[in-house]
């Protein structure tokens, strides 16, 4: 009975093998490799999804704090004018046309305080509409 079991592994075992040895044309097992080990990594890095409003020459929210290494996702909403949305030290820059929605996304990776505003000439507030990153460690 034992025996028995032991050929039905093996045979199993040699089945799998040829399986693997057709399925994979040469080069692909690494990278198949490598693509599963990076999904599972973005998996666990944690995500903060913002949705921000431009009205009335302010940002709500007008500031996001975050961990090191988070994945943020803003979604923006302009609704009384074409604004743009301006972070120098993460180079982002986009524009926000009226009532179009916008979307960002970005690793914050580094810890400090950085400051966005408006990147828009868009009115006598546009000085006004500031607010800040901040990433902690
Ligand atoms: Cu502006």
């Amino acid at each position: 009975m034992k025996q028995r079991s032991n050929w039905s592994l093996l045979f199993i075992v040699v089945v799998l093998l040829a399986g693997t040895a057709l399925g994979n044309s040469g080069e692909s097992e690494t990278p198949a490799a490598n693509t599963v080990e990076t999904s599972v990594a973005a998996e666990e890095a944690p995500v903060k999804k913002v949705k921000m409003y431009a009205r009335n020459w302010k940002w709500s929210p007008d500031e996001i704090r975050v961990k090191k290494g988070t994945r943020v996702i803003i979604d923006f909403i302009s609704e009384d004018a074409s604004h743009g949305f301006q972070i120098k030290a993460y180079k982002i820059k986009v524009s926000l046309p009226q009532g179009k929605r916008a979307q960002i996304e970005f690793v914050a990776d580094k810890v400090g305080t950085f400051r966005w505003r408006c990147s828009r000439p868009c009115g006598n507030g546009c000085p006004k509409l500031i607010g800040r990153l901040v990433v902690m460690e």
